[in-house]
């Protein structure tokens, strides 16, 4: 890892020369690449537009948090954050949970933002028990479920 690093640091100097307008163009071809031909299929709504065309009806103050898996892919990829301290996903072996669980800790960290978690109907099966959590520390996040009826890629 280190060789690697230093690899990268002396073949760019430490300096990043990438533009805004490059940034912007990588984006809008990433976009394009991931974009979906279809809406909808006979089961139902594809995750991609679902997820791209929700960032409309939020205000750019919620915080939002992914859950693990399928609809991860899609997220930290379609997604939007407006603003920074808006958009929380977890990283590495990404533990099924994280969604509502982060969810429940911004809601107690900031008690006068919208908060909502967009989870999948698994994931939300495993940590339904976190209904009560919520209840007894009296915060009110939002839960998106993604239903599939499955565990799509396990
Ligand atoms: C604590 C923990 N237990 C089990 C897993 C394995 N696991 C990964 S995703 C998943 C469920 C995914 O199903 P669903 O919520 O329906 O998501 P989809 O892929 O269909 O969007 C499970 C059990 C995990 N990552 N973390």
């Amino acid at each position: 890892m280190r060789v690697l690093t230093d690899r990268l640091l002396e073949a760019c100097g430490g300096r990043v020369s990438w533009t805004g307008t490059e940034v912007a163009g990588l984006r809008r071809d990433l976009a394009e690449a991931i974009r979906r031909v279809v809406s909808a299929t006979a089961s139902g709504v594809s995750r991609c537009h679902f997820i791209k065309h929700w960032r409309r009806p939020l205000s750019v103050v919620t915080i939002v948090t992914g859950d693990v898996k399928a609809h991860k892919f899609v997220m930290s990829q379609v997604w939007t954050a407006p603003q920074p301290d808006t958009f929380l996903m977890s990283n590495g072996l990404s533990s099924v949970g994280y969604g509502p669980a982060s969810a429940i800790a911004a809601a107690m960290v900031r008690p006068n933002r919208p908060v909502v978690s967009v989870t999948g109907d698994g994931e939300f099966a495993m940590m339904v028990q976190e209904l009560e959590t919520i209840r007894r520390v009296r915060v009110a996040p939002l839960f998106a479920v993604l239903c599939d009826r499955s565990l799509s890629i396990i």
